[in-house]
């Protein structure tokens, strides 16, 4: 009983380590709202999956993410970065999955979240979406996912199709190798 309740409070501990609470807090009052959240749910298609665009356009694909398995069900945050080699830029406008009704696109400036309604994916660059930055936000999860489940993301740009991407669930403070 009390090694249930020591491992909560582990739990949440770990949480403040991996997302810092002071920015939890500060995230949760935060605008939400705006077409980025929830608004393609239902659009599953994303063709090929892994390119967009041809020709000039810009062509894009995701790799790396992951979403730290999250402590509570109320808040995750997700991670990936976008790389574009074609020669023009695209914007990464919304992100939609089945684990939450509400993703929302945040920004870290001065240790502060903020919700931001696109980020820019660069002509022969990337969004790197990681811990400290930029990151999806998913809010009112469906479930708590466990470590080694995949999440699937549909992520929107402004001219490229939608991608759909599966990343896995990582330990609360798993940090990539850098
Ligand atoms: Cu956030």
């Amino acid at each position: 009983m009390s090694r249930t309740r020591r491992g909560a409070a582990a739990g949440a501990a770990a949480l403040s380590f991996a997302l810092g609470l002071g920015v939890l807090t500060a995230c949760a009052g935060d605008e939400s709202g705006t077409e980025s959240g929830t608004a393609a749910k239902a659009d599953s298609g994303a063709g090929d999956g892994s390119r967009s665009g041809s020709g000039g356009g810009p062509q894009l694909h995701a790799e790396g993410g992951f979403v730290p398995r999250p402590v509570l069900k109320d808040l995750a945050a997700g991670y990936l970065t976008v790389r574009n080699d074609g020669p023009a830029d695209d914007r990464l406008t919304g992100v939609s999955t089945d684990l939450a009704d509400d993703v929302t696109l945040h920004t870290t400036e001065d240790e502060r979240m903020r919700a931001v309604d696109g980020l820019d994916v660069p002509a022969g660059g990337e969004l790197a979406l990681a811990r400290g930055g930029a990151h999806m936000m998913l809010e009112k999860l469906d479930r708590r996912p466990e470590v080694g489940e995949k999440v699937s993301f549909v992520l929107h740009f402004a001219k490229s199709e939608p991608i759909e991407v599966e990343v896995p669930v990582r330990p609360t403070t798993y940090r990539p190798a850098e």
